[in-house]
């Protein structure tokens, strides 16, 4: 049983950062970047908040310090959050619900300039936060620190991958999802939760290989285009999986085939959509089925264990409710990964 660092005891809590963890971004080595947008779900707000609902409930979860992974060990601090994202954010959620209404209502977008207007704002808007995250991620990775995207909405996710991809010659995504997210553009926004996946396809060629695991959800375009290429889409569809489970296959022997398919480094972008809806009850798109969070770490156990290395992750779409319920399953998991992911990297010091 690993033992409680002697620096880091109860005593130490700090107010600031998340999980009341007694480190800031000089002294951490993984930082956790808050990406508070929402910009191509307007009927559905929340996430954009969940960075801000996270790091309050954070330092009252029971986080825990002894574990089999001890990364947390190498420091774990969370950058403030920049409001006036937030702000962008919001406001941009305002137009793309606009559009979204005025195409709803049967209205003819080449007739009106206005409307024209706020779907370019948004897909700028959209662009401009691809940007930020991609300049904010290289900036910590040029400093040496590993880092992980807490957003927000699904699409944040592409800056990173991008500022990775300048690091790393080739590499596989796993993808936790109850959808695919490979639609070209979602309703006209060319940059959103729903064509994440596509985005980091066509344009970044060193993620080599996508297995997506628990799509339930999806369109035919996006069927279509997976499809497409076996040689660089492997999809787990949540039914495929519940099905070898009825017939009698363990857990065990489908994180095996799920882990065949992926190279020797390994990006995880985990939407807490993927989870059973129970774990997510405010995320933006819920679907029936999904995972429980121990199926996922055992999973992720078994990659460690085959040899892989993480290099870094994404964790989206958590909701905000009345109930605390989401950013507690939100702070628990982002926990674990944290602490799995540096002693994934750094398995001398954990
Ligand atoms: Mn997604």
């Amino acid at each position: 049983m690993p033992v409680l660092s002697s620096t880091v005891s109860s005593h130490q809590f700090s107010k600031d950062n998340i999980f009341g963890l007694p480190f800031d971004e000089e002294t951490a080595q993984l930082i956790v970047l808050p990406v508070p947008w929402e910009v191509t779900l307007p009927h559905h707000p929340g996430t954009a908040r969940s960075p801000e609902h996270i790091l309050k409930v954070s330092k009252r979860v029971h986080v825990n310090l002894i574990d089999e992974y001890n990364g947390w060990k190498r420091g774990i601090a969370m950058q403030s959050i920049d409001k006036r994202l937030l702000m962008r954010s919001d406001y941009l959620r305002k137009e793309a619900e606009l559009y979204i209404n005025f195409l709803m209502d049967g209205g003819n977008l080449a007739e009106n300039s206005f409307i024209q207007k706020s779907l370019r704002d948004v897909n700028q808007g959209c662009q401009e936060m691809n940007t930020w995250v991609y300049e904010q991620t290289q900036q910590l990775l040029n400093k040496g620190k590993n880092v992980v995207v807490l957003g927000g909405d699904h699409s944040v996710a592409w800056g990173y991958i991008k500022a990775l991809s300048e690091q790393e010659k080739a590499f596989g995504i796993l993808q936790i999802d109850a959808h695919c997210d490979l639609r070209e553009t979602y309703v006209g926004f060319t940059h959103s939760h729903g064509s994440v996946m596509r985005k980091v396809l066509d344009q970044i060629p060193q993620a080599v290989h996508l297995v997506q695991l628990g799509a339930r959800d999806f369109i035919e375009e996006e069927w279509l285009y997976l499809n497409e290429q076996p040689d660089r889409i492997t999809t787990f569809f949540y039914k495929q999986i519940a099905e070898m489970m009825y017939r009698g296959a363990t857990w065990e022997n489908v994180c095996d085939q799920i882990i065949a398919r992926l190279p020797e480094r390994v990006y995880l972008s985990f939407d807490i959509d993927g989870l059973d809806p129970k774990l997510c009850r405010h995320t933006a798109r819920p679907v029936p089925g999904g995972f429980e969070v121990e199926q996922v770490f055992f999973l992720l156990k078994k990659l460690i264990q085959s040899g892989r290395k993480l290099i870094g992750f994404d964790l989206t779409e958590i909701g905000n409710g009345l109930e605390e319920l989401d950013a507690r399953v939100g702070a628990h998991i982002l926990f674990r990964l944290c602490n799995l992911l540096l002693a994934n990297l750094y398995p001398e010091t954990s």
